[in-house]
């Protein structure tokens, strides 16, 4: 277990001064924001990108002469280079900007996986899978005649690896795993899962959108194929995403979507695809998102990475100790490398009163499935609670939400 201790090395209160919105007054209380893992709030400094670019840069990209262009063009290409160097990209083509982990893995489906499956094929994905895990592959599956498998999770929450070695085989043409679960907190064993699935000529893809604002992500370390998050999890803008993809199998892929920028050129009788990443990039992209993105990247980096996760990591072991002491909790996920997120249930009050009389107190959290049905039929529960953590948290929030917890607790039972 963590040091439950507030960490010395990280300071909490500097890092809040970055955070206009904790400064809400929520139904008279003061914000205490513990939806992290749904989305995170948003520093000054990425506040500022946004309104410099509409006051100052707006104009499109890739395709006018003017200087506002070339500014535009320049910040947003400017953010591609700064994401190729947070997760270790070997070159910024690798880097393709999406609408979010959602569309990348989308992406990865219908232009690869429909290319590339056939009857016979098999898709491994795990049990902790976030629906947009899932549904694409089903969908592929229905496409081209393969077949989804699943690796089935432990009581704890951790992946079941023996089952993995049953599971995996020659059929196994693609591994799309989650690194981080949104829904139980569990860190995975991803780089040996790839090394296992690499050994059997499977391509791999990793589900990173909560793995990214918590853990260094190294994509050539891991060894994956694609690698896939988004924008809005690691405090950039909404309707931002990353898919990395190594360049072979980038360069063999048809285009997801077809339109504006993504071409070379184009008669009625033929198309030529523009060169990575711009093959994938149909159309006006979410310019001054990718902006405010790139200043994400940079507030993400000037951090003492190390510290941070050692206050988050503390966070959850405090908030673990003290939720775990409130009668009939039961704790959903409790595997032995978890970040961020803690998911429980309270016996006789379901999760959704529990949200109300939270929210009343001031406090976000998120109830329901977090898009984890499996998750949830696994463990035999209708829904959670998830409270998880960010970098802004306090001792004194977790205080605030076991103390409302305890008042829901009475309350209802
Ligand atoms: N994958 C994981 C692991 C996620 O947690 C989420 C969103 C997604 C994919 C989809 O990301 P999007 O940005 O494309 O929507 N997870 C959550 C959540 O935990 N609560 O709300 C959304």
């Amino acid at each position: 277990m963590t040091n439950l201790a507030e960490s010395t090395t990280f300071d909490v209160a500097k890092i809040r001064a970055d955070f206009p919105i904790l400064n809400e007054v929520v139904h008279g209380k003061p914000l205490v924001y513990l939806d992290n893992a749904n989305t995170t709030q948003k520093p000054q400094q990425v506040l500022d990108a946004l309104d410099h670019y509409y006051r100052h840069d707006n104009a499109n990209i890739h395709r006018a002469t003017h200087l506002l262009s070339e500014r535009a063009t320049r910040a947003y290409e400017g953010t591609r280079t700064k994401v190729q160097r947070l997760i270790n990209a070997a070159h910024s083509r690798e880097v393709v900007f999406t609408r979010g982990c959602t569309d990348s893995i989308n992406l990865v489906a219908q232009s690869w996986a429909r290319t590339n499956l056939k009857p016979g094929d098999e898709i491994l994905i795990t049990w902790m899978e976030h629906h947009s895990n899932i549904v694409p592959w089903q969908l592929v599956c229905q496409q081209t005649g393969a077949t989804l498998k699943v690796v089935p999770i432990t009581d704890a929450g951790e992946l079941d690896l023996d089952a993995f070695r049953v599971l995996l085989s020659e059929r196994t043409k693609l591994l799309a795993m989650i690194h981080v679960s949104n829904s139980l907190g569990t860190i995975n064993p991803v780089a040996d899962m790839i090394a296992a699935s690499q050994a059997v000529g499977a391509v791999t893809l990793v589900d990173g959108a909560q793995a990214v604002p918590h853990l260094p992500v190294d994509v050539q370390a891991l060894g994956c194929d694609f690698y896939a998050f988004s924008g809005h999890k690691m405090y950039g803008p909404t309707g931002t995403g990353v898919l990395y993809g190594r360049q072979a199998l980038l360069e063999a892929m048809p285009p997801y979507q077809g339109g504006g920028d993504m071409i070379a050129s184009v008669t009625f009788e033929k198309t030529d695809y523009n060169v990575l990443p711009y093959k994938f990039e149909a159309g006006t992209p979410n310019i001054a998102g990718f902006v405010g993105l790139g200043a994400a990247v940079d507030y993400l980096t000037s951090l003492d990475r190390d510290a941070a996760l050692e206050h988050e990591d503390a966070l959850l072991a405090y908030a673990t100790e003290r939720v775990r002491t409130i009668p009939g909790v039961r704790i959903i996920g409790e595997a032995r490398q978890k970040t961020s997120v803690l998911s429980f249930v309270l016996d006789g009050v379901h999760p959704h009163d529990i949200g109300t009389i939270l929210d009343a107190e001031g406090i976000a959290v998120r109830t329901g499935q977090h898009c984890a049905q499996p998750v949830m039929d696994r463990y035999g529960v209708p829904a959670t609670v998830r409270a998880s953590v960010a970098i802004y948290n306090t001792r004194a929030e977790i205080d605030a939400l076991v103390d409302a917890l305890d008042e829901a607790r009475i309350l209802f039972t």
